[in-house]
């Protein structure tokens, strides 16, 4: 069970993503997501540098002891690249001991919690209409729950809308910077509701349906946002506006009772304590490999039961399979689990590095019986699409003022 050699690896079938691949001198092998969206590199020269060299000899069944190593021994506790370190090296550590034990990782975790995942799926469109029609699609297709994102008049981009019709590089032009998108709230005030007044009157009251405001509002203004849409009985308004602050959410919950989803981007249990502790949310988004991976995973999921939180892992592209399968895992078992984020299971290059049985049918995925994380990575593949330097969009009120994207 000793620790031979870990090997990172940076491919872009489509997306950046950076894999860990932890190698035992009986050769036995575990994989782990390690991407960090438009910081990729500063994760693999962590790994690299810092973390594989401390982790050479170890015993791979010390998973717990190994997170220790990583956190507390390190003297700048936290932080995505650092801990997006910790998540990949950590997912690896149980794909290893589900192969050795023979059994697949969410029968690790305790068993199964339920008999399949429950997704959403992802609508958008440049118009209302579009929206709605692409959320059509899902529903005929039997998802039972989806987010809708439509785009704002006036203003040039609108988070969540860009989907595959325009190409995410060409975007950055040909000397990657940040693309710029705009914001009002004005604007945004304008179209929201109509959305969905829409929605409910197209599909009825059965179809779930969430929204993500990506933090462009201020935690009165989402508020107001609440109020406006309870009447359309949201599973959950997401990233209503930044919790840096925690304490900022009651603001929004005095006023409101829409559900509030919230954690795609927190590194630890630390950036959730408050929200989960003075029940300011209900659902908690975070990712297993940015979160502290499956250990801290476990142990935040099982933080919020005890508030009536639930989990709703991060589910973007910008998670590699890896992840994805992770999280299908985490959620067989997790037993407040809420719903898992799904936006299709890759594209043609992608299906060729990154291989699994994870089966998707009427909106419900099924994690196969295969030990470990149930992942195949295909290194040769892998380098056939080489890493592109890119970065997310930051955004500006229109008089130009910096604002959160
Ligand atoms: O890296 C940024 C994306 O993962 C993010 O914008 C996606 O907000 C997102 C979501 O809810 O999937
Ligand atoms: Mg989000």
């Amino acid at each position: 069970m000793k620790i031979k050699e870990i090997r990172v690896f940076i491919c872009n079938p489509g997306r950046n993503f950076i894999t860990v691949k932890v190698i035992l001198d009986s050769g036995i092998y575990g994989l782990g997501d390690a991407t960090v969206n438009g910081r990729e590199m500063a994760v693999v020269t962590y790994l690299e540098e810092h973390v594989v060299p401390c982790l050479i000899g170890r015993n791979a069944h010390d998973i717990e002891d190994i997170w220790q190593y990583l956190y507390k021994g390190v003297y700048w506790r936290k932080g995505p690249i650092n801990m997006a370190a910790i998540s990949a090296i950590d997912m690896a550590l149980w794909d290893i001991k589900g192969k050795v034990a023979g059994l697949p990782v969410y029968q690790l975790l305790g068993g199964q919690s339920r008999s399949g995942v429950s997704l959403y799926a992802h609508a958008h469109g440049e118009n209302i209409g579009d929206t709605l029609d692409m959320a059509d699609k899902h529903i005929r297709q039997g998802f039972k729950a989806i987010r809708l994102q439509s785009a704002v008049p006036g203003l040039k981009v609108t988070y969540g809308v860009l989907g595959d019709r325009k190409d995410y590089y060409k975007l950055q032009g040909n000397r990657p910077l940040p693309p710029e998108d705009d914001w009002s709230t004005q604007k945004y005030f304008n179209m929201i509701e109509e959305l969905f007044f829409q929605a409910r009157e197209r599909f009825g009251n059965d179809v779930h349906l969430m929204h993500d405001v990506h933090s462009r509002l201020t935690p009165i203004e989402s508020a107001r946002l609440g109020q406006l849409l309870e009447k359309y009985n949201l599973f959950f308004l997401e990233d209503a506006s930044i919790a840096e602050n925690q304490d900022s959410y009651k603001v929004i919950r005095q006023h409101t009772t829409i559900p509030l989803a919230i954690g795609e981007t927190y590194n630890t249990i630390w950036d959730c304590k408050d929200l989960i502790q003075n029940q300011l949310i209900d659902y908690i988004r975070v990712a297993a490999s940015h979160a502290g991976g499956i250990t801290a995973f476990r142990r935040i999921a099982d933080f919020a039961d005890v508030y009536n939180v639930k989990t709703a892992p991060h589910g973007a592209p910008d998670l590699s399979p890896i992840c994805f399968a992770a999280h299908i895992h985490l959620d067989t078992w997790t037993p407040n689990f809420g719903i898992q984020e799904f936006v299709g299971l890759g594209n043609k290059q992608s299906k060729e590095i990154f291989q699994h049985d994870i089966q998707v049918k009427d909106g419900i995925a099924h994690v196969s019986d295969a030990p470990g994380l149930g992942v195949e990575f295909d290194e040769s593949a892998a380098r056939e699409y080489p890493y592109k330097r890119s970065y997310l969009p930051v955004c500006r009120l229109e008089d130009g003022t910096l604002w959160n994207w």
